[in-house]
Parts: C-alpha cells; structure tokens; sequence
C-alpha cells in the first residue's frame, strides 16, 4: 500500500478552492466570485490559520415548523440560509487566552470596561436604559454564574431565561474570573473572560488584527462553509467522545461534567476542526465585529457581509447588541445549543461574562500593515503566544 502524503493546508485549500468551483452559481450578477481571495497573500502569522475565500450557504437550512418539533433549538435568527461570498483571512488558532490578554495589559497599561468605576453616563453613551439604576457610580464587575440561584422560582419557559441564574459579581474582571478571590494564575492558557466587546477590539488593534465578521466565523467554524452541524461534523457525541467544552445535562440544575470542565478549559484541550481551529465550538462565546440583528439574514449582502447598520432584538429593545458565536461551557441541549455551526448568540455592549471571549482575524488588505506591527510588537519583546508566567505574575500583584 502507497500512502499519499499530502499536508493538511493542501488539502484545506483543495477543498476549499473544489467548493469554491462547485457551489458558486452567479445569480444576480452583482459581483463574480472568481475574483475571491483564496490564497494566502504570505506566511502565516504564528498561531493563525489561513482560511481560503469561497462561496457558501450561511445560516440553517431546515424549515423551522413547530409541529415537527425542534431538537436542535434551531432559532429563528438563523434563517433564511443564504448565499455568501468571502474573501480568505488569516484567523486565530484559538480564542485570545489570559497569558496573551496579560501581554497587551502590560504594553498599554489598558483598563477593561469591566475593571472601570462607570457612571450613569458611561453606560448611557453604550447604549443603555440607565433610567432604572439604583445609583449613579456603578461599582466595578462583572457577570457570573450564580451557584445560589433560587431552584424553587426557576421557569426555563420565558425568554432570556438563563439570565435569572446570572449575577453581577463585584470585583469580577479578566483577572479575576470568578469575582475577588479568584485568580487567572492557573488558567493562564485558557480563553480571557469577562471583556466587553470594546475590550476585544482594543487588543485586536493593539495586535495589528480586527475582530472577525459574523460571516468569517461561520464559514470558519463549518471548515469553509461546509453543511456540518459542529465544527467536528453531524453527530454531536461521535463514538461517546465529547469534542467541546459544554454543559452535559439539565442546564442549569444538573452538570454531569463528562467533558472534566465546569468553566474554561485551556485552548487546545478538544480537537481542531479541519482547518486547524480550536474551540470554535463550547469554552467561552466569541465576539465578531458585526452588530447583531434577528433578521439581518433576510437582507444580507452576498459578497463580505459586514452586518448591519443598527441592531436588533425584540428581547433586548434598546440595547446596542454585537454578534458573539461558538456557544460557552454553559451551552446545552435544553439551553442555547450555541455550539452549534450556525447558531447566533448577542451580548450588550455595555456588558462583560465570565463566558465570554474573542479571537481575532487578518485579511490580505491588513497583511503589511499586520507585519509592520508585528516588527513593532518584537521590538518590545512581545511574543505571540503571551506574556510569560513571572510576567503575569507581576502584573498581578
Ligand atoms: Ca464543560
Ligand atoms: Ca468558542
């Protein structure tokens, strides 16, 4: 037996480019999509994949029809599926880690939202109803789990359900996922929490980077596009393997824990999809640039869909709202099934979560730009990979 030996990014850009040949059919003529970007325009930047441009069909294809029931929680939001056309991007292996967050804190002395003592007008200048604010200096926190939520008024049949198991912790920040006491020391490696979207796009621009587009995390997630439920394929369990942090069980009252995670895991603990991307699915929910809109699929553009131009969500009237994907180690099966490929998730911008991270992107435009930066970032003795532990440690203190 010959066994061919052919590399993995071969291959991804085989498939990738077959795709590309076989999907696009030109529709309305508005744009060609044999001018997509499908090769890299240089070397990856380390820990970063190259994600080959290509045509795809974003969003859940089922027809949501109640009497049939609804297994997968397949949401409204999530449909229509429609045509989208990208152009390739350079993206994050994993989402932006503690040890990394820490690198940028040092070279830019950054305060998070999440760490800051807001007003009143600090939140109102996000977008938020301050109306009903008990007093106008609001103490420094962050949201977390509540572990002592009340079982007995618990009803898992309203909207925004999950969020009467939340709590504002104060005190609780990036460096202290689970309020004061707690301690990122022995999470250096696992996804950063606790950042509001514009602390995610602070480090994308410190980093040379910018968040990703809805669109690029979808069609990253699904190895370009590809109808696959998870970012690993159909079944979410394969052979009883569990590929993601999640929840396993009756959220919020039983976590069998089968995947040894009750919060973060350190990136790279599950599989990488085909691509060579970590935890696109479960660890924490990942904000994109995009503002979110229930029903921005019905009027998205094919080509680089950047979202649209306000947001959003009849469960969230008022709020300003940007697009989180990839689900948490809170998503389940009774819950938001987040870690599903076209499931859409939303957060306030005035808010930060003890599941909630980012990752970031580089496209061909960005790329000399990213490499002049990256020459800067060297200069100053900053590794890719973050901050080391005697330098965390410091920080800390
Ligand atoms: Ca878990
Ligand atoms: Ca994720």
């Amino acid at each position: 037996m010959i066994k061919p030996v052919i590399s993995i990014a071969g291959i991804v850009a085989v498939i990738c480019g077959l795709l590309v040949a076989a999907v696009y059919i030109p529709m309305d003529g508005s744009s060609s999509a044999s001018d997509l970007i499908v090769n890299a325009p240089g070397k990856a930047p380390p820990g970063m994949v190259w994600v080959p441009g290509g045509t795809f069909r974003m969003g859940n294809e089922e027809v949501l029809d109640a009497s049939k029931g609804n297994p997968d929680r397949i949401k409204q939001d999530e449909v229509p599926a429609h045509t989208v056309e990208l152009d390739g991007f350079f993206m994050d292996e994993t989402p932006v880690t503690n040890r990394q967050f820490a690198e940028f804190v040092i070279q830019t002395g950054y305060v998070t939202f999440a760490e800051r003592k807001l007003t009143k007008e600090d939140f109102a200048a996000r977008g938020a109803d301050v109306s009903a604010f008990p007093q106008d200096v609001i103490n420094p926190g962050s949201m977390c789990f509540n572990p002592k939520f009340d079982r007995t008024q618990l009803r898992t049949d309203v909207p925004m359900w999950e969020y009467s198991v939340w709590h504002i912790v104060d005190g609780a920040n990036w460096k202290h996922p689970d309020g004061p006491d707690s301690t990122i020391e022995d999470r250096l490696d696992h996804p950063v929490v606790h950042v509001a979207w514009e602390d995610a796009v602070a480090y994308a621009e410190w980093a040379g980077k910018r968040l990703p587009t809805e669109a690029e995390f979808e069609y990253a997630s699904r190895n370009c596009g590809k109808n696959v439920k998870y970012p690993w394929g159909n079944e979410l369990v394969p052979d009883g393997t569990v590929m993601a942090n999640y929840w396993q069980g009756e959220f919020p009252l039983q976590n069998r824990n089968e995947d040894g995670f009750t919060v973060t895991s350190p990136v790279k603990t599950f599989p990488a999809n085909e691509l060579g991307l970590y935890d696109m699915a479960g660890n924490v929910w990942e904000w994109c640039s995009d503002l979110y809109s229930v029903d921005y699929y019905s009027v998205s553009p094919r080509r680089n869909p950047k979202g649209p131009a306000e947001s959003y969500d009849p469960d969230m009237p008022g709020q300003i709202l940007r697009v989180q994907r990839g689900g948490s180690f809170l998503c389940n099966y009774n819950n938001c099934t987040g870690y599903r490929t076209t499931a859409r998730g939303r957060g306030d911008i005035a808010s930060s979560s003890y599941h909630n991270g980012f990752r970031c992107v580089v496209d061909a435009s960005m790329y000399p730009r990213y490499l002049k930066r990256q020459e800067e970032l060297q200069k100053l003795g900053v590794s890719p990979s973050g901050a080391s532990d005697e330098k965390v440690s410091a920080l800390l203190r």
